[in-house]
């Protein structure tokens, strides 16, 4: 067993425009972060995550990088930077950052210079292509909707944008663009950062041959069989390894959309020396319809569990699992997983014990420790993220029924995840001192982090509880895992081992009480619980999660 840091610890997520705002202007900041260092070391989490925080028009909330060297000054500039890194380290507490390499916003510096003709420089950063003003190279979808190619009357070439138009994809052939990217990293890894988590790296390698994507594909498959794992994808991957991240005792999460169980292992296999763990995102498109995200269907449970045993045995021995439910793409996690009515302290704390019981670095994102719901906004103009605004212009253009498009968007918003940080019950939530960027959930009077604090048994309090449980047994963390009724409907039930211990963790994902014969757990010791139960009484009532050992 090679026992690693980043295997054994927990990472917390922050997206820094909900967190907490220091200057009031209703926009979170790196002083806020700073306010609330003690806050997150209190969870018992060891790293934290934030989400892009350099110079940035913000077409897409920072994921549109001007200046990868500059950190926006509406989060702080540098100096923040600088106190939080070395706050952060005080505390020690491991700082990653996102890296934003797949693409850079139109307003870099090199996609300015690019667009200025072919015999600039920097024309060959990014991917042009000739073509006629109205007939894109290809039929290549935007994650964001619409055609991948733009069309610039100057240059009269297309270039391509995987994301939206503002964020024109990187063009790694270069190597001079591979080489940028790799100062970059060592510019902050020579200033302490721990690690990176690196935005949807699977696509950085294009097929060049630019295939049209089979007709009625839909977008997840575009990603699986065109976009992602590109042929040079490991080419580069064990170069930007071998130059740089070889260097320094980091970690590294690559964000993995269209990787899957044929291509995962090639990223986070030990011996390939690329990268130490993935996002895939198996289990978060699992209700994803034929026409795609806001075509919601009901999640399969079997499927679902499916999933986790799925990764955890191609992992098994030779890489290592990110295990999340959630981030800032992805509705609240008790809203989706869970029941956010009845049984939001239940099902939250029932979240956790899976988060925290599964055999992976565990990622805990921001307000899920306080069961934070999704939020139902009453029109599309109180949403932000444009990814839900450009999916509701192409909706409206194809003339779907707007009423059913509007409840899509109350499920599967990526605004469900970027409502302000609920901090205490006065006005904005005590996030900031004046009207946030984006509305704060009216459930912030009940749902808030100074409630969770003031009550033992609340979600916050059970999330310290399990996290602590877990850092205690190595056995939760490098443990082997199995699923021990894979057919059951309602309940997850399975077990960790190693020559020490072994534990067995049952999880009630119903409304239902359900009869359950622990009787082989008789001679087993309660660990933790989501009930206050003295004893046993054969059955499971709703979102209850039991863990035990021997
Ligand atoms: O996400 C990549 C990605 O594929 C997501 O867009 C995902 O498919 C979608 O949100 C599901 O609804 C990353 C970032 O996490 C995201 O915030 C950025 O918008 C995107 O890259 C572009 O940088």
């Amino acid at each position: 067993m090679n026992r690693t840091w980043w295997k054994e610890g927990v990472v917390y997520q922050i997206y820094p425009r909900s967190f907490k705002d220091s200057s009031g202007n209703g926009i979170g900041d790196i002083y806020g972060i700073i306010d609330k260092l003690d806050y997150i070391k209190s969870l018992g989490v060891n790293m934290i995550w934030i989400c892009p925080i350099y110079s940035s028009p913000n077409d897409d909330n920072g994921y549109d990088i001007s200046d990868y060297r500059k950190i926006s000054e509406e989060f702080g500039g540098n100096k923040a930077f600088d106190i939080l890194l070395n706050e952060m380290h005080k505390r020690d507490l491991k700082l990653i950052m996102d890296l934003v390499a797949n693409h850079s916003s139109d307003e870099h510096k090199w996609f300015q210079e690019s667009k200025k003709g072919e015999d600039n420089p920097y024309h060959n950063y990014y991917f042009w292509k000739k073509g006629k003003a109205d007939k894109p190279p290809n039929n290549w979808l935007s994650v964001f909707s619409g055609s991948a190619w733009e069309w610039d009357p100057n240059l009269n070439k297309y270039y391509l944008h995987s994301f939206t138009k503002k964020q024109p994809d990187l063009n790694w052939e270069n190597p001079k663009v591979r080489e940028e990217i790799y100062d970059i990293l060592n510019f902050w890894f020579s200033k302490g950062v721990d690690g990176f988590r690196m935005d949807v790296i699977s696509f950085i390698s294009k097929r060049l041959d630019f295939p049209q994507a089979k007709k009625g594909s839909t977008l997840s498959e575009m990603m699986e069989n065109i976009y992602a794992n590109g042929p040079r994808i490991h080419e580069y991957l064990k170069e930007m390894n071998e130059k740089v991240l070889s260097k320094y005792d980091i970690v590294t999460v690559g964000e993995g959309p269209g990787v899957n169980l044929e291509t995962g292992l090639n990223y986070v296999d030990k011996k390939e020396k690329e990268l130490n763990m993935v996002f895939h995102f198996d289990h978060l498109q699992i209700d994803f319809g034929p026409e795609g995200k806001f075509d919601p269907q009901p999640i399969d449970f079997l499927k679902f569990k499916k999933v986790f045993s799925d990764w955890d045995s191609l992992l098994r021995n030779k890489g290592w699992n990110s295990i999340f439910l959630g981030n800032h793409d992805f509705s609240r996690i008790v809203s989706r997983f869970g029941n956010d009515q009845k049984y939001r302290n239940e099902s939250a704390k029932l979240l956790a014990t899976l988060l925290m019981t599964l055999r992976g670095t565990p990622y805990v994102y921001q307000g899920d420790e306080i069961g934070m719901t999704n939020v139902k906004y009453p029109s599309i103009d109180y949403y932000d993220d444009v990814e839900t605004r450009n999916a509701w212009k192409e909706a409206k253009g194809n003339n779907k029924n707007m009423d059913d498009f509007l409840k899509a968007v109350h499920r599967q918003s990526r605004d469900n995840a970027r409502t302000p940080l609920q901090w205490n019950d006065t006005e904005f939530a005590g996030f900031s001192t004046n009207k946030p960027w984006i509305n704060i959930n009216s459930n912030y009077k009940k749902i808030n982090v100074e409630s969770e604090e003031d009550y033992s048994d609340s979600i916050l309090n059970y999330y310290r509880e399990i996290i602590r449980i877990r850092k205690n047994n190595l056995t939760l963390i490098y443990g082997d895992f199995l699923d021990l009724e894979p057919d059951n409907e309602k309940l997850y039930i399975y077990k960790r081992w190693d020559k020490q211990k072994t534990f067995v963790v049952i999880l009630n994902f119903s409304d239902d009480k359900i009869l359950c014969d622990l009787n082989d757990l008789s001679s087993m010791t309660l660990v933790i619980g989501n009930y206050k139960k003295s004893v046993y009484d054969g059955s499971m009532d709703p979102w209850e999660a039991r863990v035990y050992s021997y």
